[in-house]
């Protein structure tokens, strides 16, 4: 199925008098408290943020994974869903793949597809946290930590095969997310498990081209309960540091422990010129990966006014590669994807209205209580006319749920593929 801008535009229509009239009240009082709503409203349209491939179709959990009909089974398939999310809301211009869930047989045609829908190949991620079929080394003790050298030299050659992929499709980063670490005590050596990884690390980042960029992502848990061996943020960043000037830390908000105050690591690693990557989700207990916004709203705003602070002062940090890495097993998830590009870019705009020349007086004059209203009423501020705004020029739908629903898009991928298709992935 593709959605065509006449289709959008057509659907618009009945939306359209309701959106001026909002987007009008909003604009008048946010333009007389000093804000600049055109340049907000074309810094949120320019805002894109990458689809996984692998939350394309249903997430599963330990327990099971109940199927959603319609689900892309190709790489060509995936690249459509993205394009039908792109379409409807014009802030999905990229997508990251997994290698090897993701392996493109034919890479002329996969290149023609993704800019048929306006999709750029953000970065790439290698998967040494499985054995693939006919695996010669088994990654169950470890991949770049590994004892075993063997092992070692397998996983530095998988990320260097996936170099090989992302340099054919025009990417122009690696991600590397390693599950490496122990499930029991004396299971591992923390310092000879740290300096592998230090060392296979730095054997990857120098086989990378110039023009590439490396991103190191931590977790505190899961799979390994014990410990693991990249948990942090400050272990990220020292094994950036070691790799070189193009290695980057990359955070994903659901790999931290409860309560970790994620914006203040955000402004570290930018004022250190140090945060490529990030990855949206939102969580309750863990790594929960459910929907942006869904539980946390208030953190993910504070989180973005250290990413907007960032972007505007730190020209040491390079632009942030965004992705989502969220899915789970009982939302739509292309719906699910959907709310989640709503849920950024609302917080993202929250961000925008911090007014920061006001906030530095405050904090200036230690009037605690001014600081916290400007935040506030930032954050207090519906937003969501200036996203529908963004939309409206873009040729995005004002209501891409509702159009989602009412253009009948699951139904029409049901019918192309099958009830019973299942993508690839976790
Ligand atoms: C690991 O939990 C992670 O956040 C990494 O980014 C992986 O590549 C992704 O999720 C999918 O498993
Ligand atoms: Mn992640």
């Amino acid at each position: 199925m593709i959605i065509d801008k006449d289709t959008i535009e057509q659907y618009n229509k009945s939306e359209a008098e309701h959106f001026h009239s909002d987007f009008g009240f909003l604009s008048d009082k946010l333009t007389k408290s000093g804000a600049n709503v055109s340049g907000i409203v074309s810094k949120i349209s320019g805002f894109q943020v990458a689809v996984p491939s692998w939350a394309l179709g249903a997430g599963g959990t330990r327990f099971g994974r109940f199927s959603y009909g319609g689900e892309p089974v190709t790489l060509e398939q995936k690249l459509d869903d993205v394009g039908l999310i792109h379409a409807l809301t014009h802030s999905a211009g990229a997508v990251s793949l997994h290698i090897p869930w993701d392996i493109p047989g034919d890479v002329k045609a996969i290149k023609e597809k993704a800019a048929f829908h306006g999709l750029v190949f953000d970065a790439m991620n290698s998967n040494t946290f499985q054995d693939q079929p006919g695996a010669k080394q088994s990654y169950k003790f470890g991949s770049l930590n590994a004892a075993n050298e063997d092992a070692r030299a397998y996983a530095v050659e998988h990320n260097r095969e996936v170099i090989r992929i992302g340099k054919e499709l025009g990417s122009k980063s690696l991600t590397v997310w390693l599950a490496d670490g122990a499930s029991f005590p004396g299971q591992l050596n923390f310092q000879a498990a740290l300096s592998n990884t230090e060392q296979s690390l730095k054997e990857i980042y120098a086989g990378m081209p110039e023009d590439w960029k490396l991103f190191i992502e931590y977790k505190p848990y899961e799979p390994n309960f014990y410990s693991t061996t990249i948990q942090d943020w400050g272990t990220a960043f020292m094994l950036a540091n070691a790799c070189g000037e193009r290695a980057y830390t990359l955070v994903d908000l659901g790999h931290h422990l409860p309560n970790s105050n994620i914006e203040q690591i955000v402004a570290t690693l930018m004022y250190k010129g140090k945060l490529g990557g990030f990855h949206f989700n939102d969580s309750k207990y863990g790594d929960d990966d459910l929907t942006v916004g869904s539980i946390k709203p208030y953190a993910l705003f504070l989180i973005f006014n250290e990413l907007v602070y960032g972007m505007e002062n730190n020209p040491q940090n390079p632009y942030p590669a965004w992705m989502i890495d969220a899915s789970h097993n009982i939302k739509d998830p292309l719906e699910d994807l959907i709310q989640s590009l709503e849920a950024i870019l609302i917080a993202y705009a929250q961000a925008l209205l911090v007014d920061q020349k006001a906030l530095k007086d405050a904090q200036l004059d230690n009037d605690v209580v001014r600081c916290q209203e400007i935040l506030q009423n930032a954050y207090r501020t519906d937003v969501r006319p200036l996203l529908k705004a963004a939309r409206w020029q873009t040729g995005a739908a004002l209501d891409p749920i509702a159009a989602y629903r009412n253009l009948k898009v699951r139904e029409n991928l049901i019918s192309e593929r099958g009830l019973n298709t299942k993508a690839t992935g976790l």
